[in-house]
């Protein structure tokens, strides 16, 4: 029997700001894989049950479309022409296909030289009109909401200070439970602007207070060091890290994330570029997942937590994968060694194989 993909705003409807009569405007996100990850677990030394949750699975490779499936319907809804974001590259790329689907422009305003190659290419390719602003993120999307607030033009601001976002976005929290078939012991993600946190605490705090789970898991979240405002406790003037997605010096959901980790009992921690890249590598050859480097951050961060004994043993973490390795081409071919060459014989291709079978 057929059977269509429905996306995430059907699967979990009643929890979502839609009505009957919102326009569902879908790429059939969501219900994105959560793999058991138990080599990686091995060899990193974690003394947990890892899990991964593959959100690079999404349409257009990132997390971002959870928010996006929901922002744009209720723009298009709300009789919108254009939907207008600043990004640090996922944002942009999500906006720009859920616009495309839905017949709206989609302008989004990027930090100079700042973003994967991978994410502006997307953005262009589905149809957005792109700025490239002479400033950090943080400048971006100062002035997106400016734009927005002057409501001069038909436009829906679409970054995460829209809660339509935040709502979407909580889903992954839902799906993480129901199928694992309750809430793991902890959730780790990357923190950047901070949407996505908020957005788990908010969702697994949903689903407990209509009796699905029982209890909560700790969030766990990692910021790079040279932009980790929150464990600094103060803005970051000029954010630096290999991880573009979460190059963020202030991030608009400060207290939400604040409150996520105090609330849940968790932390929120920094980790250096060199142990983003080293989890980068290892979720890739121990597990098949190739995920982008912001994303690896979860694992690294669990990794050091694990080094100073946070763990007891055998709890069961959940690692958020935010976005696909592909988004970020650069990063995924630096240090690659070109392959090596074989003339076209069979005992050329039979040695090279010995040598690397052995
Ligand atoms: C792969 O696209 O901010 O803490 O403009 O792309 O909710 O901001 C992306 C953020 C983690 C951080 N992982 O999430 C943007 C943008 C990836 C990301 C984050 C981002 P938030």
């Amino acid at each position: 029997m057929p059977e269509r993909s429905p996306g995430l705003i059907e699967r979990y409807r009643p929890y979502l700001p839609v009505t009957p009569s919102t326009p569902v405007v879908t790429l059939a996100e969501g219900w994105t894989p959560l793999l058991p990850a138990p080599r990686l677990a091995r060899a990193l030394e974690l003394p947990v049950e890892l899990y991964l949750k593959v959100e690079g699975a999404n349409p257009t490779g990132s997390f971002k479309d959870r928010g996006m499936t929901v922002a744009v319907s209720l723009a298009l809804e709300a009789g919108a022409r254009a939907v207008v974001c600043a990004s640090t590259g996922n944002t942009s790329a999500s906006a720009a296909a859920y616009a495309a689907r839905a017949g709206l422009q989609a302008v989004v305003l990027i930090p100079r030289g700042a973003v994967a190659r991978g994410k502006l290419a997307q953005a262009v390719h589905l149809g957005a009109r792109v700025l490239e602003v002479e400033g950090n993120f943080d400048a971006a999307l100062r002035l997106v909401r400016a734009l927005a607030e002057s409501e001069r033009l038909p436009i829906r601001l679409v970054n995460s200070v829209n809660p339509h976002r935040l709502q979407g976005q909580k889903t992954a929290a839902f799906e993480v439970c129901d199928q694992l078939g309750g809430p793991p012991d902890m959730l780790a993600l990357p923190v950047g602007n901070a949407g996505n946190i908020t957005a788990y605490w908010m969702g697994f705090q949903e689903y407990a207070s209509h009796g699905l789970i029982e209890r909560l898991p700790k969030l766990l979240g990692f910021q790079a060091e040279g932009a980790a405002p929150l464990v600094r406790g103060v803005p970051v003037a000029a954010p630096e890290t290999v991880a573009t997605a979460i190059r963020i010096g202030h991030p608009a959901s400060w207290e939400g994330a604040i409150k996520a980790r105090d609330q849940s009992g968790g932390v929120i921690e920094a980790v250096s570029d060199g142990e983003i890249l080293q989890a980068y590598r290892a979720i890739a050859a121990q597990e098949g997942v190739f995920c982008e480097p912001a994303s690896a951050i979860s694992v690294a961060g669990v990794a050091k937590l694990a080094r100073q004994g946070y763990f007891r043993g055998g709890e069961t973490v959940v690692c958020v994968l935010t976005g696909h390795g592909l988004k970020d081409p650069d990063q995924a071919v630096a240090g690659v060694p070109e392959p090596q060459v074989v003339p076209d014989e069979l005992s050329a291709v039979m040695e090279a194989l010995e040598g690397m079978l052995a």
